[in-house]
């Protein structure tokens, strides 16, 4: 995890006509759409982009940030894709972001590393065999991409600080732009089916009973900063976890593709874990302040006007439970059929030592057995989505470890843990039964009953909402989250991220 900003390159200025960078590495500005891949001379999907770009703007003013498209936003934008400095921050206004189409560098001589074709050189075409597979997966992905910028429109309303508000647009116009990552494949790769699918992208919509969003946790709420932090602690960490199985794709573009957008995503991932961190730190300082020992001694933390570390615990619950689901079923043929194919790897694919084909492997699973909770090996193959799963939760628990290292020093005796994986789960083995944060299954009655103990309650809710009371001045921070420790693009403190009035 990146805890600093990526700082810009001296590149000179934004949109420079020659900017000082090798070859399919620079971006080019010229057109309407910024890209890497040639656009200009690929006149069929440059015209398919630019008949798109109107919906995508449209899309953008509706369903995009709510009260801010006039404002002028400190954002970062990419103006190349090597690994050293390839953002530059200015103002912008965020329907005049330079969304484009960014991939990383070709490796020469690159071949498939995993699956049946294993050793093969990387398809720079689609093959036949593995078209439908290939458009789901870039569906789904790119189905997320708007998605979360819907569930996050109504936040710019109650920021707590300048830096969060120019944060979560930073997440916002970047969550667009792996919709245009997505898009671009879709165009490039599948001709009218990919037009058709482009256009779908912009007409489903987040929580919308009709035309929902694909997948489970993108058509829940984001009510509140504390859901945000939370959602992009976790939910992000699920992108980056399915775009680094993606990055190991033989299929070169989509290899590429993601290989760019996981250098974005980690400013993402950044947000959620330093504004939980920084809203721990004020409840910690706050119940010091006023001799609270006792962590679970809601109503006096509450009257301080700072969140209660139980129900950081119950949004950390809730969120680490829906993102679960998106890893899909522990056994799945879907994801042995994408392995084998080539198309979908695994986390750190190429620095596995195996035989990276899982032919005759076994994996142990939990999965439910005769009423109990039991592990058991399974084809590797066929639990991929599993393993994932796995990687994706010690991920998170070395970020909830850091957290914890808050509590420690602020001497609270208190610790954020992760719920048993059998949790509030509506996909796979367990979302047919109950069970608590320990894992212990429970009939209907004993979860009715003990369910608001364990997932934010209404009236948790309710107190959460009667913080969130935006905090505009320079400089300035709700009572609620501490200040961070430096500003983004090592900004001072008083820096004005957002200049409202443009
Ligand atoms: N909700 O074999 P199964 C991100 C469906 S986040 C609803 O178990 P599979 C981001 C499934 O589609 C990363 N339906 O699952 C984060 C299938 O339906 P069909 C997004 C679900 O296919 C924050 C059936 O159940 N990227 O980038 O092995 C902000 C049986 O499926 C769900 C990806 O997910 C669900 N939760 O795995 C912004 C990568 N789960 O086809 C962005 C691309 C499963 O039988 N997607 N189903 O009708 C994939 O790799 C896989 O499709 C999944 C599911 C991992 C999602």
């Amino acid at each position: 995890m990146r805890m600093t900003e990526i700082s810009p390159a001296p590149l000179g200025r934004l949109f420079d006509r020659e900017p000082r960078m090798p070859d399919g590495m620079k971006v080019d500005y010229d057109g309407l759409i910024p890209n890497n891949v040639g656009l200009s001379e690929d006149v069929r999907v440059r015209r398919a982009l630019e008949t798109w770009h109107p919906g995508y703007i449209d899309w953008w003013k509706t369903m995009g940030p709510e009260g801010f498209q006039e404002a002028l936003v400190y954002l970062r934008t990419a103006v190349g894709v090597g690994a050293e400095g390839w953002a530059r921050f200015d103002y912008v206004k965020m329907p005049d972001y330079r969304w484009g189409i960014l991939l990383a560098p070709k490796v020469e001589g690159r071949t498939i590393p995993f699956g049946a074709h294993k050793g093969e050189p990387a398809w720079q075409e689609v093959p036949a065999e593995c078209r439908a597979m290939l458009r789901r997966l870039l569906v789904i992905q790119g189905d997320t991409e708007p998605a979360s910028v819907e569930q996050q429109r109504h936040l710019g309303a109650t920021a707590p600080s300048q830096y969060d508000l120019r944060n979560l647009f930073q997440v916002n116009v970047e969550e667009g732009r792996h919709l245009w990552a997505m898009v671009y494949l879709l165009q490039k790769y599948f001709g009218r089916d990919g037009r058709e699918e482009a256009e779908e992208l912009l007409r489903r919509r987040s929580g919308d009973a009709d035309t929902p969003r694909m997948l489970g946790a993108f058509n829940e709420r984001t009510p509140d900063w504390l859901s945000f932090f939370m959602f992009t602690f976790f939910t992000d960490r699920d992108g980056k976890m399915q775009l680094a199985a993606l990055a190991q794709s033989g299929f070169d573009p989509l290899s590429r593709t993601c290989r760019f957008m996981l250098t974005e995503e980690a400013h993402h991932m950044f947000v959620g874990e330093t504004g939980i961190a920084r809203i721990i730190q004020r409840t910690c300082e706050a119940m010091r302040g006023a001799g609270i020992d006792d962590p679970t001694d809601i109503d006096r933390v509450r009257a301080l006007g700072v969140i209660d570390l139980p129900t950081i615990q119950k949004k950390a619950n809730l969120h680490f439970s829906l993102t679960l689901d998106l890893f899909g079923s522990e056994i799945s043929t879907n994801a042995a059929n994408a392995f084998n194919a080539g198309i979908k790897g695994r986390y750190h694919e190429d620095r596995l030592t195996d035989d990276h084909q899982l032919l005759g492997d076994t994996y142990p699973v939990l999965r439910l057995k005769d009423g109990a909770i039991v592990r058991e090996e399974v084809p590797a193959l066929s639990s991929l989505n599993m393993r994932l799963r796995d990687d994706f939760v010690a991920d998170a628990a070395a970020g909830v470890a850091r957290w914890n290292r808050v509590l420690q020093r602020a001497e609270v005796p208190f610790r954020i843990t992760l719920p048993h994986v059998a949790f509030n789960r509506r996909i796979g083995e367990f979302a047919v039964v109950h069970a608590d944060c320990e894992g212990a299954l429970l009939d209907d009655a004993a979860w009715a009953g003990r369910r608001e103990t364990m997932l934010p309650s209404a009236d948790d809710y309710r107190f959460v909402a009667s913080l969130m009371q935006p905090v505009s001045e320079r400089g300035a921070f709700a009572g609620w989250i501490a200040p961070p420790r430096i500003g983004i693009d090592n900004k001072p403190g008083d820096f004005e991220y957002v200049k409202i009035e443009g």
